[in-house]
């Protein structure tokens, strides 16, 4: 396997939760390296070209109306297989069927507020990197 990059969002359900802190540390123990980190907020048309892919879901003004209801922290992880690494330390999509200890089993609490995003294929990771972070900021 060889050093990757994902792009992981801690959702707004979490940082409204104060729980950043808690997700920030099972980052740091995993062993990824923070390539790039910062504090925003999405408008309503900014989360919905970045979740592109699922306009025809049923899910989708749901999805776009709480990715922009408050402050995210976006995050450029590296590690050794991170997108499969990240993917595995979040778990499920939905909560209710995260393995335990997983960070959306402890920390999600429905399919839609689950608390992080993880890229879920390389073409993915880079896409969505370059929509949040500028080239400098990966140096
Ligand atoms: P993942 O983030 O685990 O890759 P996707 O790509 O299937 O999951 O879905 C993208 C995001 O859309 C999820 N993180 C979740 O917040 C939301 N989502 C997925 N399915 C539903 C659903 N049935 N109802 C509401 N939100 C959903």
């Amino acid at each position: 396997m060889s050093i990757e990059r994902t792009f992981a969002i801690i959702k707004p359900d979490a940082v409204a939760a104060g729980q950043q802190g808690e997700i920030l540390a099972r980052i740091h123990k995993h062993g990824f390296k923070i390539v790039a980190i910062k504090t925003m907020s999405l408008t309503k048309e900014e989360a919905g070209g970045f979740y592109a892919v699922h306009k025809a879901r049923p899910f989708f003004g749901e999805l776009t109306d709480f990715m922009s209801s408050g402050k995210i922290i976006a995050l450029v992880l590296e590690a050794e297989g991170a997108i499969a690494k990240w993917r595995d330390a979040m778990g499920a999509t939905d909560p209710k069927k995260a393995a335990p200890g997983t960070i959306r089993c402890d920390l999600g609490t429905s399919i839609g507020n689950n608390c992080t995003h993880g890229s879920d294929a390389a073409e993915t990771a880079a896409f969505e990197i370059s929509y949040f972070f500028a080239g400098l900021d990966l140096i």
